[in-house]
């Protein structure tokens, strides 16, 4: 074994490295980029994997679902929002079962630091009745993508790691194997099973989802047993704490012992362990990131008659935004230091666009051509030009998820509503903007949508788009976009005068209209510019 400082994303990449993994999946979303972009950076030397991003998360999960049942393992990671997109196969795919190990790990973000909620992945696990792993620390993160692998092959199911923005972003000594201790890597993928399971035509899909349900005991089972679960009995004062969150009450007792404990790691719940602690405690503080999600579970609708239980439903936690120490050594009545950074002495300062940005200019534009039309609504999308919404722009009217902007101008449309105008950036329109445009052009719809090609998923890093340019302007075409309302401006001050009377005749054409504005975003283009191609170092842990 050997140790390296790693990110919480950083451990479960080298940990599905370690895995052997025949290849990795995702589409950017903070705070899981790191967890893909850490395997890419290695996915090269002697044993190479497939490491490219897709053109979203219901597409990365299904070209993992796909390499699996090719026998091979296959990670699959995403933002929290980004299973909401990849559901139908995320649910279906506990059905079907696997074949090479698929692990999906999915990071939530608490206090959305990033994100337009903060929804508890944990539901989506058991919504899908497949097993659920939470690190807790670096460590363990390393260590359960490993373990995950195994236990998706054992089970034959798909496996969740569940994470949270702290874990994910913190970095700790995380001990790995070292060359020498890695397993080989296998040339041969898994023979492949019945297809009919994997074809949920009726009859099929009804038995293996009675397969399912026979799997509840064993994973329960699993569940029960695993070390990962660590009970202490002690005092009549109990704490069930899960994941990251166990972190936090172990910093808030600061070594004292008189609490009975219970540190949760794997799901479906550890029944019997959570009984025992129950059944030793009169008091039960249920400490979680993310929704009361076990203490709901240990409340049922009647409670625990004679016993105390506490968190985020009866308010000595609050529910919602992210745990801190400070927070739980309140809860748990015990003295806490207030921690205070320079950084809470900084003026707070609003998010903006980059001086430069091409979507400024865009905005701009959009403000001038839209002037005599106060009726004028905006469907925003949700990239760099969502901050379009602050000043001095105050441009945009919505922004719900990723893709809506165009089916919501579409339906506003519809209404009767005018001028009704979208915005949406070239990884967006791939991600899930596409299928709506194919509607709004079939049907002509009185609506302007503009494309803002930047050329790159700015917002998440600087990622590699799916299309831009030229290769964007031709899927308009196929897309039904008619050519004479398909239109292109490079939004620059210079041009400023210009791109408003073309917008003005867009907005005032009562049918669609498509405008690409076409200008890099500042920082790849300065990037491409001043960097030279950098030859792909080998991963020093696996030389993968
Ligand atoms: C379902 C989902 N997946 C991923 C994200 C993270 N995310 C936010 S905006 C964005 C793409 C931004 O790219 P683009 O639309 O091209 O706009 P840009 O930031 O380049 O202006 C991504 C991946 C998200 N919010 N929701
Ligand atoms: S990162 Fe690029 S696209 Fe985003 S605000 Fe800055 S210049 Fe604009």
């Amino acid at each position: 074994m050997k140790l390296e400082l790693l990110l919480g994303d950083e451990a479960i990449g080298l940990g599905a490295l370690h895995a052997r993994i025949g290849g990795a999946f995702s589409y950017p979303g903070t705070p899981a980029t790191e967890i893909f972009e850490f395997i890419e950076e290695h996915s090269r030397g002697p044993h190479p994997i497939a490491a490219r991003w897709s053109a979203n998360e219901k597409v990365a999960y299904e070209e993992a679902l796909g390499m699996s049942y090719a026998g091979r393992r296959a990670i699959v990671s995403m933002k929290h929002v980004g299973l909401n997109v990849a559901a139908d196969p995320f649910i279906n795919s506990a059905l079907t079962g696997v074949n090479g190990g698929l692990v999906v790990v999915v990071a939530d973000d608490p206090g959305m630091h990033s994100s337009q909620n903060e929804q508890d992945s944990r539901y989506f696990g058991e919504f899908a009745q497949i097993p659920v792993l939470e690190p807790g620390n670096q460590q363990q993160a390393y260590d359960f993508a490993r373990e995950a692998f195994e236990l998706s092959e054992k089970f034959n199911l798909p496996v969740m790691i569940r994470v949270v923005t702290r874990l994910a972003h913190s970095r700790a000594n995380v001990r790995v194997l070292s060359e020498d201790e890695l397993p080989p890597v296998s040339s041969e993928p898994r023979p492949r099973p019945d297809p009919n399971h994997w074809t949920l035509v009726p009859s099929n899909a009804r038995r293996r989802f009675r397969r399912l349900l026979t799997m509840q005991p064993v994973l329960v089972e699993w569940s029960e047993k695993s070390a990962q679960n660590e009970l202490r009995l002690s005092g009549r004062r109990g704490i069930i704490a899960a994941g990251l969150a166990g972190n936090y009450v172990r910093e808030a007792l600061g070594g004292r012992g008189d609490f009975s404990m219970l540190h949760v790691a794997t799901y479906p719940l550890p029944t019997e362990k959570i009984r025992s602690l129950v059944g030793h405690c009169d008091e039960i503080f249920v400490v979680e990131e993310g929704y009361p999600f076990i203490e709901k579970r240990l409340n049922g609708v009647l409670g625990v008659p004679g016993k105390a239980i506490r968190g985020k439903l009866d308010g000595v936690l609050p529910p919602d935004g992210e745990l801190t120490p400070d927070a739980v050594a309140a809860a748990l009545g015990l003295p806490f230091r207030q921690v205070t950074s320079a950084i809470e002495d900084l003026t707070g300062r609003p998010p903006a666009l980059c001086r430069g940005c091409p979507h400024a200019d865009t905005f701009k534009a959009i403000i001038d051509a839209t002037a005599g039309h106060p009726g004028t609504i905006l469907f925003s999308d949700i990239g760099c030009y969502t901050l379009g919404v602050l000043p001095p722009y105050k441009a945009v009217h919505s922004c719900v998820d990723m893709g809506s902007s165009i089916a919501m101008a579409h339906g506003a449309a519809q209404a009767g509503a005018h001028p009704v105008l979208c915005t949406i950036g070239d990884s967006t329109f791939t991600h899930s903007g596409m299928t709506p445009l194919i509607g709004a052009a079939r049907a002509d719809a009185d609506m302007t949508v503009f494309i803002l090609d930047n050329a790159t998923v700015a917002m998440t890093g600087g990622q590699q788009t799916m299309a831009a340019g030229e290769q964007l302007l031709n899927l308009l075409k196929g897309l039904g976009v008619p050519e004479g309302h398909l239109h292109v401006i490079e939004p620059l001050a210079k041009n400023h005068e210009q791109n408003v009377a073309l917008l003005s005749r867009a907005i005032n054409h009562r049918g669609l209209s498509v405008i690409v504005a076409q200008r890099e975003c500042i920082h790849t283009r300065r990037k491409a510019v001043t960097e030279k191609p950098a030859a792909k170092a080998a991963c020093a842990s696996c030389g993968q």
